[in-house]
């Protein structure tokens, strides 16, 4: 397989655009090689520069729940281009896909929209301090909530692949107030509460996508809940990247456990930027302009956004078993490459959360970020390329989540099983 073309296409980009990317993970550094530059996806695929075909678990990672050119999402968007690409003033498709995000979460009463998950986080931050009338917070070590610089600290994701999971440019004076704890360990966070008494919130990735697929235990999530009750702090679901992905009625469908506010992206938007944060109505009614809390964005509710979100919801709500569907193609497809991997004397941990997939070269359990770094990251690297050879397209970082859509076939499922098996043996060979 050539790939010439793409490191031609790495180079130029690399001259003009800082490591060549828009967002760190996209460069591969953590896998090695070159990053494979996109024409077009379609369906379950993606084509490269190169004329290249490949099997996309990655599906823009996350919002392609119906994969690439979804025919509803794709006649929306081009129908609400013709009215008009921005007016920066209401339209009725906000109300519309706001209708429908209440009815999916028995938490959200009133939804904000924003465009990014990084925008979405911290605005509920803001708006949970306001709420509360307190500053500090609690993150997770591992879980990462975007690139704003109080929950940059010890984040999992592009952080965490590039081995410096805080960064430089985030003033200590911006994250004193960020307390941590270790996700899955109730005792980390009462020490978090015997520390301060002027806690807002507490954030976490019920389900973690980004230290690899990491869910958190019922029994946590509970003891959470009532450890916030106890201190008046409220509790935030960042389901930026799980929402409508490892479940469709949010994780407090599957946990029993009702968060204050949540946090969404990625399939919200259908492939188009968008963010977007809920809660009761008491809570929202402290965000400005019914409030004193300040958020605000140009593109906020972009009409086009609006109809791709729309319209992914819509199909989502009238097919709303497509998930079991999904997980048992997910759960098919890691015990399958763990089956393969076992063969050739490599333990492997999987799991799955409806359409989301993860795997580690793993001998234990993984339960936390401290776990899932003591995973094998030259195998994983090995395991990204060979497999990227062989036309299967994974996240280029083992602290990232997979996805399928409902355009991943059975077969595409057991040709990635057969090419993990080939893979497998050439990797503990060589
Ligand atoms: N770390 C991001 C997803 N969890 C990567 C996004 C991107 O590079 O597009």
């Amino acid at each position: 397989m050539s790939t010439e073309a793409s490191k031609k296409a790495f180079q130029e980009a690399q001259s003009l655009i800082p490591g060549g990317v828009n967002s760190p993970v996209r460069a591969f550094k953590s896998v090695g090689g070159t990053p494979i530059f996109i024409t077009e996806g379609e369906g379950a695929y993606l084509k490269d520069v190169d004329g290249n075909r490949y099997v996309d678990y990655v599906q823009s990672w996350g919002p392609l729940i119906f994969g690439h050119r979804d025919e509803s999402i794709e006649t929306a968007v081009i129908n609400a281009v013709k009215h008009g690409l921005s007016f920066g003033a209401p339209t009725e498709a906000e109300t519309e896909l706001a209708k429908l995000v209440v009815s999916f979460f028995d938490s959200i009463d009133k939804v904000r929209f924003v465009s990014s998950g990084t925008e979405a986080v911290m605005s509920a931050i803001r708006l949970a301090r306001g709420f509360t009338g307190r500053d500090d917070i609690v993150k997770f070590t591992g879980c990462y909530h975007g690139h704003s610089d109080a929950l940059l600290v010890e984040a999992g994701s592009g952080a965490a692949t590039f081995g410096n999971p805080s960064s430089p440019g985030v003033p200590a004076d911006f994250t004193k107030h960020t307390l941590l704890a270790e996700y899955n360990n109730i005792e980390s966070v009462k020490k978090c509460f015997a520390d301060s008494s002027d806690i807002a919130c507490v954030i976490i990735e019920p389900i973690a996508g980004n230290m690899g697929l990491v869910p958190a235990d019922k029994e946590f999530l509970h003891e959470l809940r009532e450890i916030c009750d106890a201190n008046g702090s409220l509790l935030i679901f960042d389901e930026v990247m799980s929402g409508f992905r490892g479940t469709i009625n949010g994780a407090e469908s599957i946990t029993g456990v009702k968060p204050d506010i949540v946090t969404l992206g990625k399939v919200i938007g259908g492939g188009m930027p968008v963010g977007a944060f809920g809660a009761r109505a008491e809570i929202m009614a402290q965000l400005s302009p019914d409030g004193p809390v300040y958020q605000a964005g140009t593109l906020s509710g972009n009409p086009v956004a609006m109809a791709a979100g729309l319209a992914a919801l819509t199909k989502l709500k009238q097919n709303a078993r497509v998930m079991n569907v999904l997980n048992e193609r997910a759960t098919r497809l890691v015990e399958g490459m763990k089956k393969e991997a076992e063969a050739c004397g490599i333990t492997m941990q999987v799991d799955t959360r409806g359409s989301m997939f993860g795997f580690f070269f793993n001998d234990k359990p993984v339960k936390n970020f401290a776990d899932a770094c003591r995973s094998d990251a030259e195998l994983f690297a090995k395991f990204h390329a060979a497999m990227l050879e062989e036309g299967f397209y994974f996240a280029c970082s083992l602290y990232e989540t997979g996805f399928i859509s409902t355009a991943t076939t059975d077969e595409m499922i057991e040709d990635t099983i057969k090419a993990s098996a080939k893979v497998f043996k050439t990797i503990t060979n060589g």
